[in-house]
């Protein structure tokens, strides 16, 4: 899953991409645009791996990109063309202020700085969709995608996100040609000061993501780079020290579950236990094709058990003797923490 971290120069992305990646090999000035991939904790994973002591662990991996905020043009080309690699957006505003970082004059408002970057990203897409339709006119095209464009484009004057119109399987699959950015699930990450409590609330930016539907993270990505830099027994307790419930990592990996939707089901065997994402609602054959196109196409039944089962049994062979390994057909919706095996032919 690839997450972009979009924001307003000085909002903290590079500072919070920094904290991600644990690493000072990106640049310091934070300017140049930086990928880094880190594997996604799963208490699941590890505890599967103790009892099927396989050859190969293979968690979820979660990409995040620091997104270049140009000058003039949030979305300049060069962004754009690094948004069209990304699945999530964790949109950063700021609500810090120092002595090297003045509030602006207004004061601080994050709440409304994020109302800007939606309108922003609004306003981009409807630019794409007017230009689109301007082609298709030219080429006398009136066709679904023609249709579809009308209806983002009346949202868009509404300034709605698509990501919040409902859209029918068809009208997204003739849509997605034209990248809209705001058809990117989005957290909003709100980067407050270090020493603000934890308790400390902001209304008004809670006001804002429930309207705008996207799940809300705080966090202070000062306190979190400094955090990275130590070692996992020191981060613990110093995060337990700074009264910080989760780390930044922690909440953008669940932040980007809930904004996509996704959950999380396991393979496991003696050769590999590994975790894969899947929307939810997903049946076991889509679940399956995640692993193999193959186990899609041939798909017969899965034999399914909740992790918690399975590890309460201790052993595959005990689950199946005390009936909790079950067999589901096509129809079967996978759920989160599930471990699936699938039986297929082709
Ligand atoms: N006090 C404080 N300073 C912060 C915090 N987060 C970022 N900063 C500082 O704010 C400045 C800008 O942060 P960056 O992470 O470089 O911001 P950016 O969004 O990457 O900015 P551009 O790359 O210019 O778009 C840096 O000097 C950071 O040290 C924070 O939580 N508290
Ligand atoms: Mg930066």
């Amino acid at each position: 899953m690839d997450v972009g971290i979009f924001g307003n120069t000085g909002s903290g992305k590079s500072t919070l991409f920094r904290s991600l990646s644990g690493a000072a090999s990106v640049s310091a000035q934070g300017k140049s645009a930086g990928v880094c991939a880190i594997k996604v904790p799963d208490e699941r994973v590890d505890r599967m791996a103790e009892i099927f002591r396989p050859k190969k662990v293979t968690y979820i991996s979660m990409a995040f990109h620091d997104i270049d905020a140009g000058e003039t043009d949030l979305l300049s080309p060069q962004a754009l063309t690094q948004l069209r690699d990304v699945e999530v957006l964790a949109a950063v505003v700021r609500a810090f202020a120092d002595d090297y970082h003045p509030a602006p004059p207004g004061g601080l408002d994050p709440a409304a700085e994020f109302r800007e970057l939606s309108s922003a990203i609004v306003l981009s897409d409807y630019l794409v969709a007017q230009k689109r339709i301007e082609r298709m006119t030219k080429e006398a095209k009136r066709d679904a995608e023609w249709t579809a464009l009308h209806k983002a484009i009346a949202a868009f004057e509404r300034e709605i996100p698509l990501r919040n119109v409902d859209l029918s399987v068809e009208e997204e699959r003739v849509l997605s040609g034209s990248r809209f950015v705001s058809r990117l699930p989005t957290l909003l990450v709100l980067n407050v000061g270090e020493g603000v409590g934890a308790g400390e609330m902001y209304p008004d930016v809670t006001e804002e993501a429930e309207k705008a539907k996207v799940p809300l993270v705080r966090l202070c990505a000062k306190v979190e780079e400094e955090i990275a830099q130590l070692s996992p027994a020191e981060q613990a307790d110093f995060l337990k020290e700074m009264g910080i419930a989760r780390s930044a990592r922690d909440q953008l990996v669940r932040g980007a579950f809930e904004a996509t939707r996704y959950i999380s089901f396991l393979t496991v065997g003696e050769d590999e236990v590994r975790a894969w994402n899947v929307r939810e609602g997903s049946t076991a054959p889509t679940a399956a094709g995640k692993v193999h196109s193959d186990m899609e196409k041939g798909f017969i039944r899965a034999e399914v058990i909740s992790s918690d089962d399975l590890l309460r049994c201790g052993s595959m062979a005990k689950a199946k003797t005390e009936g909790k390994l079950r067999l589901e057909g096509k129809e079967y919706i996978v759920k989160d923490g599930e471990i699936v095996h699938v039986r297929f032919n082709v």
